[in-house]
């Protein structure tokens, strides 16, 4: 019987992982047990083993930006040995004709996989594959619940769960709000308490809320819905924040050794009644785009929901007064940026007591509002690298690939990412991890942290900026071992009789 594959792909494979790739095991539980239970290869753990896919097997690839290149070769090794190709994700969604021309895909999915997939794998297998299937943006209720019996054990310290699709913010470096839209859809606090429940049977103690945005109503727009009016659309708003608050109330009662972590906006500091809620809800960290500590870079950004200096230091110390760890994420190679905004940034970080920071390279990512203002430069220049246009930058091959793609007013391209390595390395020296250690109580624990810490910083910045492939191997080798060494330090005790609150014990997916 012909079989479904789903493969995440990856240029570098480190053996072990920190977050589950959610979309594979999303998808598998979409694919049903029609076919038998679909194969899943995660490149970041090894490398696929082309042996495996037969003719007239299905494969599935899911690919963004970083990892198209990947899984277009994927896809032509895959379809030389007669297997029916399918692409899907963001990258896919943006350039559903580079899958067909790039990676020899019969079938291309743009948007959601969780409905339409089916279809997708039941065409193939009558040999009618159509070459684009809208998935579309689907309701909250009609997100799938993923297959996490098909976990190899022991491989990712985190487990994946999605509560929230769709972000209202419009920032011009991210694809987001134009491919999962601006409306927020949220999924039922149920499933997704299911899904958790499910994760902590397995073992699973550490959940990284896969969403766009954790806070997607702020005080700001409750305002303006009064202001306006507007009676319909503020009682959706207070439904959309009553939903959150049921949802933490809900994870306040699981276990309290679960630890979950998610993605917000700093606007959630203005209402200490979710920063409550959150720690009660065990969820201790939050990545926060702070992109830059200036009002002119936030400018830059359309971010001017930000707040920059001394009141952002303040909202950012509001986190960590509730218990909630700061995982400030940076972006350097902005216009308004100066040689000083590198130390300054740092300086900041420090200040506003962050618990892990990343400094990322001001990057045209497809989808954005930054790429498509660029690629109308370039394209009229016509910029090609390694034989490839500049605007399809993910096509060039890795060692020549531009680690920067925008002229800078003031600054040569390797002092920004000179001053960017420099960040990280201050923010991550022994000295200053040790400090930031005392966030725990016993040396083991500092021992942990100082370790992930390490680990944070060789898997995604020096194996991201560095020009040098003999550090980047380095980094590599360094994350692997650290990686390694630090996966049982997230691993429980499985709980295989833990009760959903409320409800039967029962299986979850679908
Ligand atoms: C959680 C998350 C992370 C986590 C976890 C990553 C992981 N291991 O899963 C962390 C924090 C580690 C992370 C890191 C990064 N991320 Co990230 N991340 C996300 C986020 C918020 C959610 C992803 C997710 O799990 N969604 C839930 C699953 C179910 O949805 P999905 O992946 O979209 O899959 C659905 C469809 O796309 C489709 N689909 C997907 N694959 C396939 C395959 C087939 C065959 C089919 C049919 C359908 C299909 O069906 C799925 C179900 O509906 C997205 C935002 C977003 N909205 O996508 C950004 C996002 C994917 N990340 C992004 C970026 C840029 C990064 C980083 C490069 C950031 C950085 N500078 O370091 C790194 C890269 C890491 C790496 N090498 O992979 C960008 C990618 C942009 C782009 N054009 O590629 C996004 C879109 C955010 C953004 N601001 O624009 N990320
Ligand atoms: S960067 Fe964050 S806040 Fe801005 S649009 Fe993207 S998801 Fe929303």
């Amino acid at each position: 019987m012909p079989r479904v594959h789903l493969i995440n792909p990856s240029t570098q494979s480190f053996g072990v992982a920190v977050i589950t790739p959610r979309w594979l095991y999303v998808l598998a539980a979409a694919t049903g047990t029609r076919w038998g239970d679909p194969r899943i290869v995660d490149e970041t753990l090894e490398p696929v083993d082309l042996r495996t896919i037969d003719s007239g097997d299905v494969v599935g690839i899911g690919i963004h930006t970083g990892n198209a290149r990947r899984g277009y070769e994927i896809g032509r090794e895959a379809r030389k040995r007669g297997a029916w190709v399918s692409f899907g994700g963001i990258h896919a969604t943006l350039f559903p004709d580079e899958a067909a021309v790039h990676g020899d895909a019969h079938a291309v999915v743009r948007g959601d996989g969780d409905v339409i997939w089916p279809q997708v794998v039941q065409d193939c297998l009558a040999g009618v594959p159509r070459p684009i299937y809208e998935g579309g943006r689907i309701d909250g209720d009609q997100f799938a619940s993923a297959r996490w019996d098909l976990l190899p054990p022991g491989r990712y310290m985190w487990a994946s769960v999605q509560t929230v699709r769709g972000c209202p913010k419009h920032c011009s470096f991210c694809s987001v709000w134009r491919t999962d839209g601006q409306e927020p859809r949220q999924r039922g606090v149920d499933r997704v308490v299911r899904e958790v429940v499910e994760l902590r049977r397995l073992g699973f103690r550490f959940i990284a809320l896969a969403d766009d945005n954790f806070y997607p109503v702020t005080f700001a727009d409750l305002a303006q819905a009064r202001r306006r009016a507007d009676a319909s659309r503020l009682r959706e708003l207070e439904a959309l924040r009553a939903e959150r608050f049921e949802l933490m109330t809900r994870l306040a009662g699981l276990p309290d050794d679960l630890v979950f972590y998610t993605q917000i906006t700093m606007e959630a500091a203005e209402d200490p009644a979710f920063l409550d809620a959150m720690q009660r809800a065990n969820i201790r960290g939050a990545l926060v785009g702070v992109e830059s500590v200036t009002a002119e870079g936030l400018k830059d950004v359309y971010k001017g929901f930000n707040l920059a200096g001394d009141e952002l230091v303040a909202r950012l110390r509001a986190f960590r007064r509730h218990g909630i760890h700061v995982l400030g994420s940076f972006i350097f190679g902005l216009p308004s940026d100066t040689k000083d905004s590198f130390d300054a940034t740092v300086a900041l970080a420090e200040r506003a007591n962050l618990t892990f920071a990343q400094f990322v390279l001001l990057t045209p990512f497809p989808g954005t509002l930054d790429f498509d203002k660029w690629a109308a430069d370039e394209n009229r220049r016509g910029t090609m690298v390694a034989g490839v246009p500049i605007t399809r930058h993910w096509l060039i091959p890795e060692g020549r690939r531009p680690k920067l793609f925008t002229a800078h007013p003031t600054m040569s391209l390797e002092e920004i990412r000179l001053g960017t390595q420099r960040a990280w390395d201050r923010f991550y020296s022994w000295r200053q991890v040790w400090v930031r250690s005392r966030v725990v109580e016993s040396i083991r624990a500092r021992i942990a942290f100082m370790l992930i810490s390490k680990l944070y910083r060789h898997m995604y910045a020096n194996t991201g900026i560095a020009t040098d492939s003999a550090r980047v191997q380095r980094s590599a080798r360094r994350a692997r071992w650290i990686g390694h060494a630090c996966r049982r330090l997230f691993l429980g005790k499985p709980m295989p009789d833990l009760a959903v609150p409320g409800e039967q014990l029962e299986p979850t997916f679908n």
